[in-house]
């Protein structure tokens, strides 16, 4: 199989890339293109000794570009998008980039996917698009009700999606995934970048009340999970990744403080994020008939991880550097 993945120098798309590479000769694709923006997320660092692989070419482009996709799509026997604008607070402050990257993009991703005949599509999408709720656990059958800007544009591209399954048959599936972590992941969200404040002996800055319950997932269950998709997920069709562990906020900070050695004074309790939601849950029944189980405990998962960012401080430190720069001459 000759494969497109998109946003592949990001957190989840390199850890995609990364498995593929490493399956058994005869089992993994038999070449991958990745696209790549390289936006201040994206990071070449994040797919190393990859780039030197004969099995890779690395494009750096946008997927908007609809010029761009005609000359590199054709030829690929499936796409997975993976690349977006991702930070729920980035597109608070500001949501351009995601209208540009989550909607244009992937509308351009998917009409060039159905002008080249590309047999199989699968949109990387996520738990925020249904909203919040309160009890119980959302399924695919549960309405779109987005409240963050972020959330908006990928709803809005998992329509499109739909809407080119159901008018011109192309074979797209889409994931619905919650929070990922693990190693790689850009220091602005929630466990690497208190991880990193740790370890440089900063302070975490907590919204609210810290009562707001996400679902946690290693990144590379979500990718196992992706790749089934890709394998046998139907057209049209939208598969919830469930499994993964529930918690407050508070309680998953309080891991965190254990694990960098930390003392509950190290929180500080900030304003709350504006529209936050409350809880994200998901049914994963679906997936699971598929034949997917997450194969990472969190406990085993998150301390794997804390150790990666403790040995691997060349990795996150420039980032944090260039943060604290642009923060510095923020009005
Ligand atoms: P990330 O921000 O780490 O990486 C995104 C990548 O996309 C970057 O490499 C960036 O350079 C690239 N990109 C952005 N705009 C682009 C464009 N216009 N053209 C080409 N490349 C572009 O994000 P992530 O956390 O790896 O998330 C990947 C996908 O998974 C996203 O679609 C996100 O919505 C989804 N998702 C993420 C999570 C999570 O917890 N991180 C959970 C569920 C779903
Ligand atoms: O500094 C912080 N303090 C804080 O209390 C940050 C960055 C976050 N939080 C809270 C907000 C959320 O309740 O932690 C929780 C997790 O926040 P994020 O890491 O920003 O993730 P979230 O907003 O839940 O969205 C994530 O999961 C779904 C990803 O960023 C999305 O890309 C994915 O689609």
């Amino acid at each position: 199989m000759r494969l497109l993945v998109t946003g592949a120098a990001g957190f989840i798309g390199s850890a995609y890339v990364r498995g593929l590479l490493a399956r058994p000769p005869g089992q993994g694709p038999v070449h991958v293109t990745v696209i790549d923006r390289l936006t201040y997320a994206g990071n070449l660092a994040n797919l190393d000794t990859m780039l030197d692989d004969a099995r890779l070419t690395f494009i750096e482009g946008d997927i908007a570009d609809d010029a761009l996709l005609a000359s590199v799509v054709p030829g690929h026997d499936a796409i997975v998008n993976f690349a977006a604008e991702s930070h729920v607070d980035r597109s608070i402050a500001g949501s351009q980039d995601f209208v540009h990257a989550n909607v244009v993009g992937t509308n351009a991703l998917l009409q060039a996917a159905t002008d080249s005949g590309v047999g199989r599509f699968v949109q990387v999408s996520t738990d925020e698009v249904y909203g919040s709720i309160a009890e119980g656990s959302w399924t695919e059958e549960s309405p779109l009700s987005p409240n963050s800007p972020y959330a908006a544009t990928k709803a809005a591209a998992d329509l499109l999606a739909c809407a080119f399954a159901r008018t011109h048959g192309l074979h797209v599936s889409i994931t619905r995934c919650g929070n990922n972590y693990g190693p790689r992941q850009y220091p602005e969200k929630l466990i690497p970048l208190f991880v990193t404040h740790l370890l440089e002996g900063q302070r975490v800055p907590l919204y609210g009340d810290g009562l707001n319950i996400r679902h946690w997932i290693h990144v590379e269950d979500h990718c196992r999970a992706v790749q089934l998709v890709l394998e046998k997920g139907e057209a049209g069709q939208v598969y919830n990744v469930g499994g993964g562990a529930e918690l407050t906020n508070l309680a998953l900070v309080e891991q965190l403080l254990a694990a960098c050695g930390r003392s509950p004074d190290s929180v500080v309790h900030v304003k709350d994020r504006p529209g936050h939601d409350f809880r994200y849950s998901l049914d994963g029944a679906r997936l699971r008939a598929l034949g997917f189980t997450p194969r990472i405990g969190f406990t085993e998962g998150l301390a794997d991880t804390v150790r990666w960012y403790r040995e691997n401080r060349s990795w996150w430190e420039p980032l944090k550097d260039i943060a604290a720069k642009v923060a510095e001459n923020r009005p």
